[in-house]
């Protein structure tokens, strides 16, 4: 077998293109802060790559609290999200990640296709805010899937945008869950992070900036 080709790149959206865990914790922090909920930057750790309803419900779970109804969580991950947006309404060019934009214009000169793979409803304002929106053929985000990584859907959807097979895409992805999910899908997975992290990963990486397409 000769070595595979790969045609198609699915980006995960927060902690490979851009950090919006720290405005996440910002947000969820002052939800916290309301309900008498200790909440840490540790804590916020868990809530990485996490849809925004397991979100709370894991921010919930460090209160030693009362059951809430189904309609003042609605109301709870609202008033996150509104506050959320506010910062991210924010955002610009500045807060691209290191390598980002080298990668992508390199993987558009030589007509890779390009997809975002992420969990977040808000991803595509965060992609317009920054500037990032014209690399992009397809986007795929927590408004298109059910189900949460690490189960494939939202990879095998990228693919499907791109009208690839799975075993020609590469994943790029900083969490353990997003890189089980790449190869449950069949794809090649580059984990940027360090490898005892994130273990189902096939390369690891610190950052985009030491991305070569030519080395997979
Ligand atoms: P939203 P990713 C994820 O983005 C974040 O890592 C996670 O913390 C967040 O809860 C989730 O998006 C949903 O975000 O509330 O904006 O829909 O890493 O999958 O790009
Ligand atoms: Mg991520």
């Amino acid at each position: 077998m000769g070595k595979q080709i790969y045609q198609g790149a699915i980006f995960d959206l927060d902690g490979v293109l851009v950090d919006t865990a720290k405005y996440h914790f910002l947000a969820w922090q002052a939800l916290a802060e309301e309900l008498e909920i200790p909440f840490s930057e540790h804590d916020n750790e868990r809530l990485k790559g996490v849809s925004r309803m397991a979100s709370l419900e894991i921010l919930l779970s460090l209160g030693n609290n009362p059951t809430y109804s189904a309609s003042e969580k609605e109301a709870f991950a609202a008033l996150k999200n509104e506050r959320y947006v506010a910062y991210i309404s924010e955002m610009d060019a500045s807060e691209i990640l290191t390598g980002v934009k080298p990668t992508l214009e390199n993987l558009r000169e030589q007509g890779i296709r390009i997809a975002l793979g992420s969990a977040s409803k808000n991803a595509p304002l965060i992609l317009e805010r920054t500037g990032l929106l014209r690399y992009f053929d397809e986007l795929v985000d927590g408004n298109d899937v059910a189900k949460a990584k690490p189960d494939p859907e939202v990879f095998l959807r990228g693919a499907e945008k791109m009208g690839l097979p799975p075993e020609t895409c590469v994943v790029f992805e900083d969490s353990e869950a997003g890189c089980s999910a790449a190869k449950a899908a069949g794809m090649y997975a580059v984990g940027i992070g360090k490898a005892a992290n994130l273990p189902s990963a096939d390369e690891h990486l610190a950052s985009l900036e030491a991305f070569s397409w030519k080395e997979i």
